[in-house]
């Protein structure tokens, strides 16, 4: 892959990650910012919905803050034309699936499989501090970077 195609794919995600945030202002979606800076306010404690664009074979956003205790709903928005998976949960859940045999998982908490241009939902809870991997673990997926972080934090 080239460094010009790099360039490519960082500008078409940002593309996409300011129309995400303008399409969706007013649909009750919260967007959590995809660039550097501060860390975002963490979301919660309420239960909140986060969309989540599968582009490129990247998640956008990558990382989230939530405090613990918060139930986040997931819309994985998949803008590929390839099937995508959203794996939400421990190391252990990660290392099943990564060496698993599953080829989709059918909607349980934390696990969600799309095809081309599908969307589809799945929730999690984040009952203890820390940090929880997101990622999707269709063979090579995981190493080209499909993967991202929630960081649970205390209530200030
Ligand atoms: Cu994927």
């Amino acid at each position: 892959m080239s460094a010009g195609w790099r360039d490519v794919q960082g500008a078409a995600r940002l593309c996409v990650a300011l129309t995400a945030a303008a399409v969706t202002a007013g649909a009750g979606y919260v967007v959590a910012a995809a660039t550097e800076g501060p860390p975002p306010e963490a979301l919660g404690p309420e239960p909140v919905t986060v969309r989540i664009d599968a582009e490129y074979s990247r998640f956008v956003p990558d990382s989230l803050r939530v405090e613990v205790g918060t139930e986040v709903r997931f819309v994985l928005m998949n803008g590929d034309p390839i099937n995508h998976e959203l794996i939400i949960g421990p190391e252990s859940v990660h290392r099943r699936h990564e060496e698993g045999t599953e080829a989709t998982h059918t909607p349980k908490p934390g696990e969600l499989s799309v095809g081309p241009d599908e969307q589809g939902v799945t929730s999690y809870v984040f009952d203890e501090p820390g940090t929880v991997e997101m990622a999707c673990h269709l063979p090579r997926h995981y190493e080209d970077g499909m993967r991202g972080e929630v960081e649970v934090v205390e209530p200030d």
